[in-house]
């Protein structure tokens, strides 16, 4: 199959790492909005025009099975419109706030994500839904994502910064011990937020995510023989501005053993 991963930056490797690692034996296309990182400072409208246009010029070069909105800031606002204009099944990443309510011991949970989806009525939905009763401290950065991406291109990542931006939890009475990645270029720094929160599990919603493409798949694909097509990964970006630094983040991955 030919699977469309698709992010606003480097956040939606995390979730191909996870795809490819459950289907090696895949066609991959990353897409890139370069042009238009970050997301999480756009508005809903803006989005929803964007992504759809982006993933309709990689249709147009690609034959496409499916297609992954790698990223949680889309995901929570662009899905019902993407379902709607194309035929090829579309999956999303949304917080990992249900997984969380069967982890979390203290029955506080942080949900780290960027302005945009803590604002979204779809997350305030997902709340009210499934963690009636815990205690939620949503947490809203806008620059967490800049930090995972620099982190991507060799640049270390300031712990002090780190955890001045981390404050409104440390200052808690009941700091959350399950905190949820609710951006796709978190689990890049997640050994960095982990060094400040030692006692805290993290989770993200990649290998759901792996399971949910399998499953979509595997009635239409061999997805376990090794004969078919072997893996092939293109990196498409929407600004060629962008092509250096894309190939700067491919080497740190190989380094990070990502690949
Ligand atoms: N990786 C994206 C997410 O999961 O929300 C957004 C990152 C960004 O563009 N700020």
């Amino acid at each position: 199959p030919n699977i469309l991963v698709f992010d606003s930056g480097i956040g939606g490797i995390s979730v191909y790492d996870e795809i490819r690692q459950k289907i090696p034996h895949a066609n991959y296309i990353y897409l890139f909005d370069n042009e238009a990182f970050p997301y999480g400072d756009k508005s809903s409208y803006f989005l929803i025009e964007r992504v759809k246009a982006v993933i309709d010029k990689a249709a147009s070069m690609f034959d496409i099975d499916i297609v992954v909105i790698a990223c949680n800031t889309a995901s929570t606002i662009c899905l019902p419109v993407l379902r709607a204009s194309f035929s090829f099944p579309i999956v999303g990443v949304v917080p990992a706030i249900k997984p969380a309510t069967q982890i979390t011991r203290n029955k506080c949970i942080g949900l780290l994500a960027t302005k945009a989806t803590i604002e979204r009525e779809y997350t305030h939905n997902l709340i009210r839904d499934f963690a009636q009763g815990y205690q939620i401290e949503l947490l809203g950065l806008s620059e967490l994502a800049l930090i995972a991406e620099q982190k991507l291109q060799g640049i270390k990542v300031n712990q002090a910064e780190l955890r001045k931006l981390m404050q409104p939890w440390l200052s808690l009475s009941i700091i959350p011990d399950t905190v949820v990645l609710g951006c796709t270029h978190y689990p890049f720094i997640r050994q960095e937020l982990s060094a400040i929160f030692p006692d805290a599990t993290f989770i993200d919603s990649g290998y759901a995510i792996a399971a949910r493409v399998y499953h979509l798949l595997e009635d239409n694909f061999e997805l376990t023989s090794t004969l078919s097509q072997s893996l092939q990964t293109h990196y498409l970006v929407c600004s060629t501005l962008y092509n250096e630094q894309v190939q700067k983040i491919v080497d740190t991955l190989q380094k990070y053993n990502f690949y």
